[in-house]
């Protein structure tokens, strides 16, 4: 058999679809696509195609499979799998490479040359880093033993993306199927030491316990054992801003919301004051436990439960208790605990989004997401960075297993409506709502073409607040003066009204309040609209939380005591 249809019948046991940009490095895997019955999204950047991947690998909850060619078409990638790699996104990267006779040469596995073939990348040192295992296929022989190692190690441990990068020549080589080795791992390791005594007296001795479920939970596929022990134990949850705002339900009656710097006042206000917090599943990085780190759950004894003991160990955060585990062994554990917790109840501060208009002709995008709120029951939404995450991540009440997708490590520019592509494929090409602001939007401009094509239903929402507002807010808090960050000074962009229309989407806009009637006939509607709203340029948005801001005075006292 031809080792390119070899590795897509691999494919087809892993995935049933495959997001690709071709080249003639990858030649024969394209060729060997056409004649499989997988699906193919030809995406028009490779960033886009791998960032379709991670969407769609964050719905199905298995790994994203990208194919590119060689040169351009990897070091395009590289975006894409690094967002896979800080948000633990399961994804395999297929490239093609020129064939071995032109490959560079080397002295002790470093490269004499820059390239010998046309179009020769190093792809595989460069993107080492960013992945869990990255190799070049040299021994046709060895096809199957990579292919099986990569997706093993995708899916184990804490997932990630891995990248096999294929010689054009290798790619055409007959392959006797029957005679391939394949990878044996050690078995999964189920050996945690849990220290549950030490674990329930502290909960069980708390007055203010507190859980923090992330999306690392998700990933090990224990989703329904945390609404277990959420209802068992009637524990206060909150869960991060954008690594898990869509893990547990906003009527769950221990839900606290959504945690992190632009997380809402109740989260927060927990996590000041509680006295027990447990972590299980999420890294905590800054935009969780805010730039002033050392003050993060400050009155808190810390247990902390991951899969990655350095994720544990890091400065930004203070454990107490750290426990290397998988969330879901960890969670199923808990389930055979005896624990009674004291009730904590931790009262919300209603906040007016009124107050968040400006008085002038512009839409509140608060006010437009609680419009909107009413007709999203169980659809999907994807979002980029800056404004339209924000808003989304704050205001979106999750229902009936709803997902909000947001790259929350690297917060990259123009990834919403990759995602929401990826997303909407993998749900059977459902509705699903993309959020992108008017800059972000341009990075990815061109998978627009990818939703025409292929008639996707998505509801793109374009939050146009005249450029980059967040930059502007930077700009003059530090500078007192704005550049590169809208027209004026540098940024103008497209009038998306006519640009839309000549695409062939149908298009609407909603410039003030009273437009907000339009979203239900947009919901509605059964095939791709793109909607833009008209924001004001000077938007104010929520409150941000710094750590300890919220503490009680009596607290406060506490902690003082203590040090
Ligand atoms: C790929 C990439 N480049 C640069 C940035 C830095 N950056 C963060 S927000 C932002 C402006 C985004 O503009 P827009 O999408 O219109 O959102 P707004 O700030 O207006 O809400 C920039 C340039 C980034 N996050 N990603
Ligand atoms: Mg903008």
């Amino acid at each position: 058999m031809k080792l390119s249809d070899y590795l897509v019948s691999y494919l087809k046991k892993i995935t049933d679809s495959v997001f690709l940009l071709s080249g003639g490095g990858i030649m024969h895997v394209v060729d060997s696509l056409r004649k499989s019955s997988l699906a193919v999204y030809c995406c028009h950047h490779e960033q886009a195609a791998a960032t379709a991947a991670e969407g769609y690998a964050r719905i199905k909850g298995s790994p994203g499979v990208v194919v590119v060619t060689s040169g351009p078409g990897g070091t395009n990638a590289i975006t894409g799998v690094a967002g896979a790699w800080l948000d633990s996104i399961p994804m395999l990267v297929i490239s093609g490479q020129v064939k071995t006779d032109n490959l560079l040469p080397r002295k002790n596995g470093k490269p004499l040359l820059r390239s010998l073939g046309f179009q020769e990348l190093n792809i595989i040192d460069m993107v080492r880093p960013i992945t869990k295992y990255a190799e070049m296929i040299l021994n046709p022989e060895d096809i199957r033993f990579h292919l099986e190692k990569a997706i093993y190690l995708a899916t184990n441990g804490r997932p990630g993306p891995v990248w096999l990068d294929i010689p054009l020549d290798i790619q055409t080589k007959e392959i006797n199927t029957e005679k391939l080795h394949g990878f044996q791992t050690n078995g999964n390791k189920t050996g945690y030491k849990i220290p549950w005594k030490l674990i329930t007296d502290k909960l069980t001795s708390a007055r203010k316990p507190l859980l923090m479920a992330g999306n690392g939970i998700r990933l090990a596929s224990g989703r329904e054992s945390l609404l277990k022990v959420i209802d068992m134990f009637k524990i206060n949850t909150v869960t991060p801003i954008f690594t898990a705002s869509d893990l547990v339900e906003s009527d769950n009656p221990y839900y606290l919301g959504r945690q992190g710097m632009w997380g809402n006042e109740r989260a927060n206000y927990a996590v000041d004051n509680c006295d027990v917090l447990l972590i299980i599943g999420e890294r905590m990085q800054l935009t969780q436990t805010s730039y002033e780190y050392q003050d993060f759950a400050r009155n808190a004894y810390i247990i902390m439960v991951d899969i990655d003991k350095n994720e544990i160990n890091k400065k930004t955060l203070r454990v107490d208790l750290p426990v290397v585990c998988d969330a879901r062994y960890f969670l199923e554990g808990l389930l055979k605990q005896k624990l009674l917790l004291p009730k904590w109840q931790v009262s919300k501060k209603e906040i007016n989004l009124h107050d968040f208009s400006t008085g002038k002709k512009y839409v509140n995008p608060y006010l437009f997401f609680e419009e909107l709120n009413k007709h999203l029951d169980g659809i999907n939404i994807a979002t980029a960075d800056a404004m339209a995450s924000l808003v989304t991540n704050q205001s979106a009440r999750i229902k009936n297993n709803q997902r909000l997708l947001t790259n929350a490590g690297l917060g990259q520019m123009g990834s919403g409506l990759p995602l929401a592509i990826g997303a909407c494929i993998a749900s059977g090409k459902k509705t699903t709502v993309c959020m992108e602001g008017d800059g972000s939007l341009m990075l990815n401009l061109s998978q627009l073409q990818v939703v025409k094509h292929h008639r996707l239903p998505l509801k793109l929402f374009i939050f146009n607040n005249n450029g980059y507002l967040s930059i502007r807010n930077t700009h003059l808090a530090y500078f007192g003066k704005i550049f590169a960050a809208d027209p004026s000074t540098g940024v103008s962009l497209p009038d998306y009204s006519k640009l839309i229309k000549a695409w062939g989407f149908p298009y609407e806009k909603i410039s003030e309040e009273k437009d907000l009637v339009k979203i239900k006939k947009i919901m509605n509607h059964p095939g791709p609209v793109v909607v833009e709203l008209m924001i004001d340029p000077e938007q104010p948005m929520l409150p941000k939380w710094t750590a300890g801001i919220l503490t009680d005075q009596n607290e406060k006292k506490d902690f003082n005591n203590r040090q």
